[in-house]
């Protein structure tokens, strides 16, 4: 387990997110450029990844990002978000793995919580990981914005 790299482009990173949701035409240099500005977002965006180093592929990984606020005396948030395991890794505790540093870093960051939104079919791999169901979590799409 380790931090992504810029170079995870060729070890499958988006191949892997894929299997969670759409990533689209996401060029290398699309890549580099968001990995570079997150990159520069001190102490805001730990993305973790698991590598199966056999074959050079990224196979697991989830990110924490730490929301500043006011509330709570100027308090954090941490965001759980795009934890995906390869389909051919799961069942392994890779997931446990990864949201359990998470959750550490997120600690250590200073969070008074740590959220997460997921798939009804998922609340129970969180509740095993110690989430309880909270709030009800709402959305609203823009169709253009990323969306397609
Ligand atoms: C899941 C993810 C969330 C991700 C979303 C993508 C976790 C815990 N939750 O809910 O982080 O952003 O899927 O779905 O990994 P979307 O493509 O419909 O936005």
């Amino acid at each position: 387990m380790r931090p992504l790299r810029r170079g995870d482009f060729d070890r499958g990173y988006c191949q892997l997110l894929e299997q969670l949701t759409t990533v689209g035409q996401l060029s290398k240099n699309a890549f580099e450029s968001r990995f570079e500005e997150l990159r520069m977002a001190e102490g805001m965006y730990y993305i973790v990844v698991i590598e199966d180093r056999r074959h050079s592929r990224v196979v697991a990984t989830a990110t924490l990002v730490v929301e500043k606020k006011f509330i709570h005396e100027a308090g954090k948030v941490g965001h759980i978000e795009d934890v995906v395991v390869d389909s051919q890794y799961r069942n392994r505790g890779l997931a446990r793995a990864l949201v359990s540093c998470l959750y550490e870093i997120s600690k250590r960051s200073g969070c008074y919580k740590v959220v997460l939104y997921c798939k009804e079919d998922n609340v129970h791999v969180y509740q095993r990981l110690g989430f309880e169901v909270g709030l009800i979590h709402m959305e609203k799409r823009d169709k253009g914005a990323g969306n397609k």
